[in-house]
Parts: structure tokens; sequence; C-alpha cells
């Protein structure tokens, strides 16, 4: 099949998650044609069944918003035309639904039918999505949409109670490539971390407020007093000078570092003995999964479809949202001994490969053959 994918080319999970699956997809033998503003952070090098289209956006000092809509629904009619594009699949609903929903309807007056499909990743669900500012045209695109997909059961609900809609959705879950995870933990890189042996933590995501950093690095700080550990946080956002002015003033500042954005998160996730999400809320908690399938428990919240990923007292343990001496007694626990933490680091595993790459593609490729 020629499919195009729009996304976002940053390290949010939907971007993440939308290139992976045009990577499988091409190693399937699709042709994978990538629309989006910029190289997405996930791919790199070359792949002969995948192209990648830049929407440029030109600027004109009449526009203080150039108009990224436009240039998209205009670059996507463009790749359909000159590349026998059959479908789009747009992730995040955010201005892609309703871009495709305009290319779609100019390619129709040009005689070429071209379905399209909208995965809901979160945010554009429960957060900018149901402001008014927005809601009417994402109501209107995800209607209009031939398929919607849900990276989860509870974003599928979510979305039914936020807004007027009717359509059918599908829940098609997140998904990682165990295999490229599941490597063998690096000692030399783990022992410049922890020279002692420490215990390391990491936590990943972009820093935005809804991931409740401060809890990360406070429910560190409870553990640290009882247990000599290190915390690593990966990814940058808005709340990175908040999270590094909590960590300098603390007690513990030598046990933290601030890795920034990275992309080989396969290279870094195995030397971690546990992954802290604390968020206030997760369509799905796609960098959890991940840490899973390096064999890393998480501790979470409760929050969102975390509940659908992490299985309590199994692969790790939830707590509710903002309750740090919860997660830190949840975390110790897990890590306090050897035979405890390998038996959580195997059922991680067990647990991510139930989202395994080979067992979620099939789910599109079946989908995208229904709308062709
Ligand atoms: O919150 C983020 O990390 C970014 C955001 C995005 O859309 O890029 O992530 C959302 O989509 C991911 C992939 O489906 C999910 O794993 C995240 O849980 C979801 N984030 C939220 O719901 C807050």
């Amino acid at each position: 099949m020629n499919i195009g994918i729009v996304c976002y080319p940053t390290f949010g999970g939907s971007g993440v998650l939308a290139t992976e699956l045009g990577k499988a997809l091409a190693d399937k033998g699709h042709n994978i044609h990538f629309i989006t503003y910029q190289q997405p952070v996930r791919l790199s090098g070359f792949h002969a069944n995948i192209f990648y289209h830049e929407v440029r956006v030109p600027t004109y000092p009449l526009f203080d918003y150039p108009p990224y809509e436009t240039a998209l629904a205009s670059t996507m009619v463009d790749v359909v035309l000159n590349n026998n594009v059959e479908l789009l699949h747009v992730h995040y609903a955010i201005p892609h639904a309703s871009a495709a929903y305009m290319a779609k309807q100019i390619l129709a007056k040009q005689g070429k039918h071209i379905p399209v499909i909208t995965t809901l990743h979160g945010t554009d669900i429960t957060l900018v999505g149901r402001d008014k500012t927005y809601s009417p045209v994402v109501t209107f695109s995800m209607e209009e949409s031939d398929a919607l997909t849900a990276v989860s059961e509870n974003l599928r609900s979510e979305t039914y109670k936020n807004f007027d809609i009717k359509k059918d959705i599908e829940v098609i879950y997140n998904f990682v490539d165990v295999e490229r995870f599941h490597k063998k933990p690096v000692d030399a890189f783990k022992k410049l971390v922890a020279p002692n042996g420490e215990r390391i933590l990491v936590h990943a995501s972009n820093f935005r407020k809804v991931k409740r950093v401060g809890d990360v690095v406070n429910t560190f700080l409870l553990i640290n007093q009882e247990m000599p550990s290190k915390l690593l946080l990966l990814g940058d956002g808005p709340e990175r000078p908040y999270a590094e002015s909590i960590c300098r003033d603390c007690t513990a500042a030598e046990n933290i570092r601030f890795l920034g954005k990275q992309e080989q998160m396969e290279d870094i996730l195995p030397i971690a003995d546990l992954f802290l999400l604390t968020s206030e809320y997760e369509s799905f908690g796609l960098a959890a999964l991940e840490a899973m399938a390096a064999e890393v428990p998480v501790i979470s919240t409760n929050a969102g479809g975390l509940p659908e990923i992490n299985v309590d007292g199994f692969c790790g343990y939830m707590s509710e949202v903002g309750d740090i001496l919860d997660m830190s007694k949840k975390a110790i626990s897990i890590i306090k001994d050897d035979d405890t933490l390998k038996q959580f680091r195997a059922n991680a595993l067990t647990q991510a490969l139930k989202f395994d790459i080979q067992n979620i593609v099939p789910q599109y490729e079946a989908l995208y053959k229904r709308m062709i």
C-alpha cells in the first residue's frame, strides 16, 4: 500500500508512535510518505520505502500567524497526487484532522477519493481539543474522518465524554519494538552513572505541566533518603527550569542529572532499575511501555489509560496523582533487594510483549485494507 502519514515530528509520544509505525510498515514492504514540517526525530538513515515531504510555510509580513494548516492541506494534496497515495493516516487531531478533511475535499473535486484515518493520542482530546477555541473544528473533523482510532480504552471514553460525536472509535493500543529495547544492560555506562552500584531511576517526558515533574523529583528525594540512588531526567520542556530549581536547592543534587532530549532511548533505558511517571493524565504512557520493554518496572500514577498498561503489583505499582509518599514506598519495595527487582524486571518484559510491534501493526494494516 502507499500510505501518507501526518504527525508532529517532535519528541512527543504521538510523533514517536507515528514514526515507528511508518518504519514498521515500510519494513513490511509498504511505501510510506511522511508529511510534516521537519524530519521526525526517530526517522534517520535511508530506507528505500520511506519518503519525507516537508511542509513549507512561507512567511509574509502580513502573517502574524503563518497558516500552517493551509500549507499542510496543500502539501497533502500534492503528495497524494504525485505519489499515488491511497490513504492518509493523521496522528493527533489538531490541526491534522481538519487539514486532512480539506485535502480530501480538494482531491474529491479532482476525482480522487482518499480515505482519512485519524488517530487520537491524548491531549488533542483531553486538554487542547476540548477547549472551545478548537472544539467545533475538532468535533467536525473527527466525525468526517473515514475511521477514528484511539490509543487506549480510556481515551476512547474521554472522547465520547468530551465531544458530541457518534462515530465509532476503534482502540488500537500503542506498541513497542521489544527486541530493540530488550538489550543487555551496558555495564560500562551503568558504572559511569552509578559508580557505587546505586539504583538508577529514570523519568522521560516533554516536561509539560501534565507530567508533574516536581513529583518525580520529590519522589526520588524520599527514595534517596532510604537507598543510595541516582535519578536521570530525560527530555526537555516548559517545566524543566522549575524541576532544575528544586534539584539545585535539594540535599541530593549530586545524584540527579538532566540529560536533555535523547533520540536513542533504547541505549539509555536498559541501565535503569525503575521508571517514574507521575502524570496527572496519560492516555497511554508510551514512555512507560518503552521502559518495560527494556525490562524496567514502572512506578506511575493511576491516571487515564495507565492502568491499561501498568499492572499493579506485577510489573510496577500505581498510586493516586500527587501521592509521592506512596510512590516512594512502592518504589523502595521493588528496588530494595535484587530478587524482588529481578522478578519485577521479568514481569515488565512479559507485559511489554503484549504490546509488541508484531501484535499491533497488523491491526493498522487490517484497518487500512478495509478503508482502501
Ligand atoms: O504527553 C506527551 O508526551 C505528548 C503526547 C503527544 O501527543 O505527543 O502524548 C500523548 O500521546 C502518546 C502516544 O500515543 C501517549 O503515550 C501519551 O500518554 C499521550 N499524552 C497524554 O495523554 C498526556
